[in-house]
């Protein structure tokens, strides 16, 4: 079974853009492939993070995971957190001396992340090589992930092929993304030049899994549309609307083609409204899940097991890895 591994950084609460990229790709493919899904909880910690909030959301979002349908009685399930596992840091720092500064950044997200930042942790510029550390201790070849996360994908690809060629030999398998032809890139509801996300500072462009019923309403009847009344899917110059009708597919199932047909000559307010009742009756399974999730033992058990097993795979690689650049005796 080919291995497919992604991870949503615990920085925050998960949205619906998370689960458009992430989770819901894990979802569609667990049962073809090998699956490793973790949670970063060393990513998050690029920024600041309170530590009682980060044991919070790291839990909350395996809580989340499995109530969206990630199924962990699958014996090819992984479920594991990155801190519990050393040898994530171990091998980044292999990688990192061979990754020039610059080639880090050039990254969309760092040049983002870091904008009107002073004072950002060298973290923040070094987390993609413990991303592509993260996956290619496990010689994934398949990672779902939206588009903001594509070009570290790309580095993960470009780290393996310069290992292999410097060492001479077939040491890690060269990852692939695996983008979803729609919803790659759900966009904030407030401004859609943005994408949306977890740790946007006004959460009213954003939908968290958690959210309430009332919230849901609230920001999706808020959403920056435009004027011209017209309902087509343009990105370009609509991104507001297609945006909604994006979401509308995404927990509908149906093409945009379609919604934009059932849609047609109504207002605005009829899809908004619509997508409201959509996503309300969607995200209320989600949590009533999630609710009975965390009030049993499912989460502790499942990610002791892929500690373990992750642990073992993980020290495999990485002692060769160790021994082929010169580290320790011979
Ligand atoms: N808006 C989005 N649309 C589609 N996919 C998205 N992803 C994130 N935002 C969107 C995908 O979700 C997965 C997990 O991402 P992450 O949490 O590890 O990091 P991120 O991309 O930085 O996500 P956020 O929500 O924007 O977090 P913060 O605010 O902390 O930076 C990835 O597959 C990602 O592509």
């Amino acid at each position: 079974m080919d291995r497919l591994l992604t991870g949503l950084q615990p920085s925050g609460s998960l949205t619906i853009g998370n689960y458009s990229g992430g989770i819901r790709q894990v979802i569609d493919y667990q049962k073809t492939y090998e699956t490793f899904l973790f949670v970063p909880d060393m990513h998050a910690t690029t920024v600041p993070q309170d530590p009682e909030a980060l044991h919070k959301n790291i839990k909350n979002a395996v809580g989340l995971y499995i109530a969206c349908g990630v199924d962990v009685n699958l014996d090819n399930m992984h479920l594991y957190i990155q801190s519990e596992n050393l040898y994530h840091a171990n091998l980044s720092w292999i990688l990192e001396c061979m990754t020039p500064f610059g080639e880090l950044t050039r990254m969309h997200q760092f040049k983002e992340k870091s904008k009107n930042k002073e004072g950002f942790s060298s973290g923040l510029v070094t987390y993609p090589v413990l991303m592509a550390s993260d996956i290619l201790l496990y010689d994934a070849k398949y990672v779902p992930t939206g588009i903001d996360q594509k070009q570290h994908v790309e580095l993960a690809r470009n780290l393996a092929e310069r290992f292999n060629e410097r060492y001479k030999g077939d040491f890690f398998q060269i990852p692939e993304p695996v983008i979803p032809k729609i919803g790659a890139k759900i966009r904030d509801l407030k401004d859609p030049s943005k994408k949306m996300s977890k740790s946007a500072e006004n959460t009213k462009g954003t939908i968290f899994l958690l959210d309430c019923e009332k919230d849901i309403r609230k920001k999706i009847m808020g959403a920056t549309t435009d004027s011209d009344g017209i309902i087509k899917f343009d990105e370009e110059n609509k991104p507001g609307l297609s945006n909604l009708l994006t979401i509308y597919s995404v927990f509908s199932g149906m093409s945009v083609e379609e919604i934009v047909e059932k849609f047609q000559g109504g207002g605005y307010g009829d899809l908004k409204k619509a997508l409201a009742d959509l996503l309300c009756e969607k995200i209320a399974v989600i949590q009533d899940n999630y609710q009975k999730i965390m009030a049993s033992g499912v989460i502790d058990d499942a990610l002791d097991r892929g500690r373990e097993y992750t642990n073992a795979i993980a020290k495999e690689k990485y002692e060769l890895i160790r021994k082929t650049v010169g580290y320790g005796r011979i």
